[in-house]
């Protein structure tokens, strides 16, 4: 068991706002792929908080319409857990444009459920040190308002 656990590596991976209807259908692939889910999350981005989570990206032409389309509806963000953890889920996201998938891996999330190079339907951490940083970005706050189920926001 200790030399099991001792390869577990936790990734953070998001549920775009255009996959949130097929919210099943990729619970169960990642479960079928084997990974346990840790922490999970479901809320609406502001665009602040959009922005803040997507700061690397902020001198590039497609930073506005990326966090404009991430705060426009809800988001789940959930700690997926397994050996190789970052890696095997990038492997199951294929290529960031959603077109390139359906060409090159299409059987691969962004293929079923994305749409372009921006709606790609899912996002998966790149690194150890990006995982940790955005487990932390989604779990070490606070909800701020909770109203109806539809209309919970992250809040700075
Ligand atoms: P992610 O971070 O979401 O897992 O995706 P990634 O590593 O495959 O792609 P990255 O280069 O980190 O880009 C982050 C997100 O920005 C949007 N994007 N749009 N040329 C474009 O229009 C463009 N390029 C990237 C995508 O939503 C991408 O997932
Ligand atoms: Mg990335």
């Amino acid at each position: 068991a200790d030399r099991l656990s001792a390869t577990q590596e936790q990734t953070l991976a998001m549920v775009k706002p255009d996959a949130l209807k097929n919210f099943g259908a990729i619970l169960g692939a990642v479960e079928a792929a084997g990974f346990t889910v840790g922490r999970l999350r479901m809320c609406q981005l502001t665009p602040a908080i959009a922005q803040g989570f997507y700061a690397v990206h902020a001198d590039r032409p497609f930073f506005g319409p990326l966090t404009k389309f991430m705060s426009s509806g809800r988001i789940v963000a959930m700690e997926l857990v397994a050996p190789g953890a970052i890696r095997k889920w990038r492997d199951l996201l294929g290529p960031t444009n959603s077109a390139t998938a359906r060409q090159e891996a299409p059987s691969s999330l962004r293929a079923r459920f994305g749409s372009d190079n921006t709606r790609n339907a899912c996002h998966g951490s790149d690194a150890p040190e990006t995982a940790a940083q955005e487990s932390a970005f989604f779990f070490n706050r606070s909800i701020g308002r909770c109203c109806s189920g539809s209309n919970t926001t992250l809040a700075l």
